[in-house]
C-alpha cells in the first residue's frame, strides 16, 4: 500500500504553537454566557459556538460559526431562538462523518414553568436557524438547577441527553433525530442518587465508535454507558476513588473509525482540584493532566482531538479553568507538552472554556469573561505543526506526525491532491519537502487512481 509518512526526520517541536489572542466574541451590554462548542471537529470548512445572552430582557440563544483559515476565521452572529421565555444552556454540534455537507443542530433548555422546562433544537446548514422544535421535557428543582442538554450527531443521527428528576429520584433522558424526525423521550438511566452534568459522545473502537456514550457524576464519581444493539448498558464507574470526581466531558472523535476515545474530569484524587482524563477503552486507567506544583485549583475541563490522526496523549489539546493566579483563569494542555500554558490570565473572572478543531489545523479556545461589565465571549487560536496520517491508522502502522518533510514509501511517484482536487506537487519516492504549502487536507494518489491516503499538513 503507498503511504505518505513523516517519519524519522525532524524532531517534533511540539503538536501546536502558542495561543494567539484574544479575540472578543462578543460585544453587546448584555451579558453573553454560557458558551458551547462542537467537541467533534468537522473535516470541511466551518465549526459552531452558541452560547445564551439577555440583551432582549430574558435569555435567549445565540450562534457563531467560525471558518477554515488562518488567523480569526469567526463569522456574523445569528440568533437560534429568541422566545420570550428564559432559554438557557445550548449545546451545538455537527454532522462530522464526510458526508460531504455541513449541518448543525443545537440544543438548549426553555423555562417553561416554575418547576417545567423544555428541551428544544434548531437546525443550520452554516448560516441561519430553523424555527425551534421541542423535543423533550425536564422538571428542575431549585432555581439555577438545570437540564443542561447536550448532543452528538453520529452519521445521520443526531442524538440529545439532558439530566431530569421526577419525587422518587434522577434520571436522564434522550431523545434522537434520525434524520427524518425525533424520537419519543425515553430514558438513559434512573436512580434514587442525583445524576448530574449529563454528556454524550461516541465510544472508542472496541466499545462500537458509532455507539452513542453518556459519561455523568453521581455520588462523587463518574459514570458511563452506552448505547448497544438499541439500548443503554449497564452503568459502569470510572476509576472510583473516595476523593471526589466531578463534571465529566466526553473526548469524541468524528467519523474517522477511531482506536481512541475518552473522559476528562476533574477530581480531588491527589487531594488537590486537578484534571483527569481516561481512555475509553480502558476506563479503570486515568491521567493526571494538569501541574502539581504552584497550580492552584484546576477545573470545568473540556478536551479534543487536535489532529486526525489519533496516535496518542499528544494529540489530545485540554483546556480548563485553574485559580493559581488570584483569579480564574483559562490553561490549557497538549499531552506531549511537559507543563501547562497559560490561554490567558486576565485579572478578570475567566470561565467556561470550551475547545473546538476546524479544518484540522487550528483548535480555538473559547471562554467568557466579565472583563467588560457584562459579560462577553473570548477567543484565541493555536495552529498544529505538522503532517499526521493516513486516514485508517492500524496498530502496528501508526505515522509518526509533526514535520514538514514527507516521505512516499514505494518506487512510484504520487500525487499530492488538495481539498478540491486539485494536484498541487509531483512526489518523488523517498522524502519530499512539502513546507512551501498551505496547511490543510490533502491526499496521495497514484496518477489516475481513486481516492488516495489523506494527510494533514499543519503550520
Ligand atoms: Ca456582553
Ligand atoms: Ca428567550
Ligand atoms: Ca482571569
Amino acid at each position: 500500500m503507498r503511504r505518505f509518512s513523516a517519519a524519522l526526520l525532524v524532531a517534533s517541536t511540539g503538536l501546536l504553537s502558542a495561543w494567539t489572542g484574544p479575540f472578543q466574541l462578543t460585544s453587546d451590554t448584555g451579558d453573553d454566557i454560557n458558551p458551547s462548542v462542537c467537541k467533534e471537529w468537522l473535516e470541511d470548512t466551518l465549526t459552531c459556538m452558541v452560547w445564551q445572552t439577555n440583551r432582549s430582557g430574558n435569555w435567549d440563544i445565540y450562534a457563531r460559526f467560525c471558518a477554515a483559515g488562518p488567523g480569526n476565521g469567526w463569522l456574523p452572529e445569528h440568533p437560534v431562538s429568541t422566545d420570550s421565555l428564559e432559554e438557557v444552556h445550548p449545546a451545538v454540534a455537527c454532522r462530522s462523518d464526510y458526508s460531504g455537507e455541513d449541518w448543525f443542530w443545537c440544543c438548549w433548555e426553555r423555562r417553561e414553568t416554575d418547576w417545567f422546562g423544555g428541551i428544544w433544537a434548531s437546525f443550520s446548514r452554516g448560516d441561519t436557524w430553523d424555527p425551534p422544535v421541542r423535543i423533550g421535557r425536564s422538571l428542575h428543582g431549585a432555581a439555577g438547577d438545570s437540564s443542561e442538554p447536550s448532543l452528538v450527531i453520529i452519521r445521520d443521527t443526531t442524538w440529545v441527553v439532558w439530566a431530569n428528576r421526577d419525587t422518587f429520584g434522577s434520571y436522564i433522558s434522550f431523545s434522537y433525530h434520525d434524520g427524518y424526525s425525533w424520537s419519543q423521550e425515553r430514558d438513559v438511566v434512573y436512580t434514587p442518587h442525583e445524576m448530574r452534568h449529563a454528556r454524550i459522545g461516541r465510544g472508542a473502537s472496541e466499545r462500537g465508535w458509532q455507539d452513542p456514550f453518556v459519561t455523568w457524576q453521581q455520588q462523587g464519581d463518574v459514570w458511563f454507558t452506552e448505547h448497544r444493539n438499541g439500548q443503554w448498558t449497564t452503568p459502569v464507574r470510572i476509576d472510583s476513588t473516595s476523593a471526589d470526581d466531578r463534571n465529566p466531558e466526553v473526548l469524541s472523535q468524528c467519523g474517522w473509525q477511531s482506536e481512541w476515545s475518552g473522559v476528562v474530569w476533574e477530581s480531588e484524587r491527589d487531594g488537590d482540584t486537578a484534571v483527569f482524563a481516561a481512555h475509553a477503552d480502558s476506563l479503570e486507567v486515568c491521567r493526571r493532566l494538569c501541574d502539581s506544583t504552584g497550580a492552584g485549583r484546576n477545573y470545568r475541563p473540556q478536551a479534543a482531538f487536535a489532529t486526525f490522526s489519533v496516535l496518542d496523549w499528544s494529540d489530545v489539546l485540554s483546556v480548563w479553568v485553574s485559580d493559581r493566579n488570584g483569579s480564574p483563569d483559562v490553561y490549557s494542555r497538549t499531552g506531549s507538552a511537559v507543563a501547562d500554558e497559560a490561554v490567558d490570565t486576565d485579572p478578570a473572572q475567566d470561565l467556561c472554556p470550551m475547545v473546538t478543531v476546524i479544518g484540522l489545523t487550528q483548535a480555538w479556545c473559547c471562554w467568557q469573561s466579565d472583563r467588560t461589565g457584562n459579560w462577553d465571549l473570548y477567543g484565541s487560536y493555536q495552529n498544529g505543526t505538522g503532517i499526521a496520517g493516513p486516514r485508517f491508522p492500524t496498530k502496528g502502522d501508526r505515522p509518526a506526525a509533526r514535520t514538514l518533510t514527507g516521505r512516499l514509501e514505494g518506487d512510484e511517484p504520487g500525487w499530492l491532491v488538495d481539498m478540491t482536487g486539485r494536484k498541487v506537487m509531483v512526489l518523488g519516492p523517498g522524502w519530499n519537502d512539502v513546507s512551501h504549502l498551505p496547511a490543510g487536507l490533502y491526499s496521495v494518489r497514484n496518477p489516475g487512481s481513486g481516492p488516495g491516503t489523506r494527510v494533514v499538513i499543519a503550520k
